[in-house]
């Protein structure tokens, strides 16, 4: 098995509350190198990337700034043949994490990604309301927004619209639907999701994204969970993944030697009074990660 490294995305400038800066140092805090190694991982911690407001112009430079960075270790990570977990950090981290997956992977063939969240996060400058980065990643990875995004590594277009399924999705503009249909990506939003069950749909975008792909990965949004089992996010929304299909889905990643990372984002621990958000991210890390039978979330975190 491939040793697993755990990057930490440390931004929360992207979002308009800054409180998923401290998701990745709370989750490691909470203990999840044990939960991983009980799982049967060997597991170890990268060096964080941190956002640094102060050498930037505004907003959107400092997630430029930050995402080049964070891409440059994922690249490192992937192309030494490990696998990997993301900790955001809020969602923009994303820009990074699949731009250096898709530069690692450039010969040998494409990415595929399944986006789990609430929202689309496919918004532009243009059509953003909030101007909010955290609201862009997704445009950006398939080639569409500010330059500063899209441009990472010199090239554009670090995902194929027919190899990206986004799931669960249930709060959205026009503009960033509009754009997602133009392109073809498939969108299972939560009303699909309460009638099926994720873990068929996540099955579905698992085919989509692995057709034709050299190696796949999920980003998950942590607000794509039901805010009554994961409410400690900066953007939460009503009736979402209910966490033990959740993980019982992302058990589809295990065992798989395509499936390249894990990035798990919007944990926002300021909120997370109890910890109970904490034990679902853990268990959500182990369910995709771990080996062996899939630990109850319950079990995780004391
Ligand atoms: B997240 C929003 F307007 N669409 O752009 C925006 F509703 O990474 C929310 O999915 C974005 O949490 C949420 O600001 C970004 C808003
Ligand atoms: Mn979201
Ligand atoms: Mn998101
Ligand atoms: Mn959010």
């Amino acid at each position: 098995m491939k040793t697993l490294d755990i990057a930490s995305a440390v931004i929360g400038e992207g979002a308009k509350d800054g409180g998923c800066k401290y998701g990745a140092s709370a989750l490691l805090k909470s203990g999840m190198v044990q939960s991983l190694a009980r799982a049967g991982r060997s597991v170890q911690t990268l060096a964080a990337v941190t956002a640094d407001p102060m050498s930037a112009r505004d907003r959107m430079d400092v997630v430029a700034r930050f995402s080049r960075e964070h891409a440059e270790t994922v690249l490192r990570a992937v192309r030494g043949g490990r696998q990997l977990l993301v900790l955001g950090g809020d969602h923009s981290c994303a820009i990074g994490t699949w731009s250096g997956a898709a530069q690692a992977l450039a010969l040998k063939g494409r990415l595929g990604l399944i986006w789990v969240d609430a929202h689309l996060d496919a918004h532009t400058p243009q059509t953003s309301e909030s101007q909010a980065p955290h609201g862009m990643p997704l445009a950006a990875l398939l080639g569409h927004g500010s330059a500063a995004f899209t441009e990472i590594f010199g090239w554009s277009g670090k995902l194929n619209p027919e190899n990206v399924v986004v799931i669960g999705v249930r709060s959205y503009e026009p503009a960033e639907r509009a754009l997602l249909e133009a392109l073809g990506v498939r969108i299972i939003y939560m009303e699909e999701v309460a009638r099926r069950g994720f873990a068929p749909c996540f099955a579905e975008a698992k085919a989509a994204v692995t057709s034709g792909c050299a190696a796949w990965g999920v980003s998950f949004d942590v607000d794509g969970l039901d805010p009554e089992e994961a409410p400690a996010t900066g953007t939460p929304v009503d009736n979402g993944i209910p966490l033990d299909q959740a993980m019982a889905a992302l058990s589809l990643c295990r065992d798989d030697p395509r499936f390249i990372a894990l990035e798990i984002a919007e944990y926002n621990p300021l909120k997370d009074f109890g910890g109970k958000t904490a034990r679902a991210v853990h268990a959500l890390a182990v369910a995709g990660l771990g080996l062996g039978v899939p630990v109850p979330a319950e079990d995780l975190v004391s």
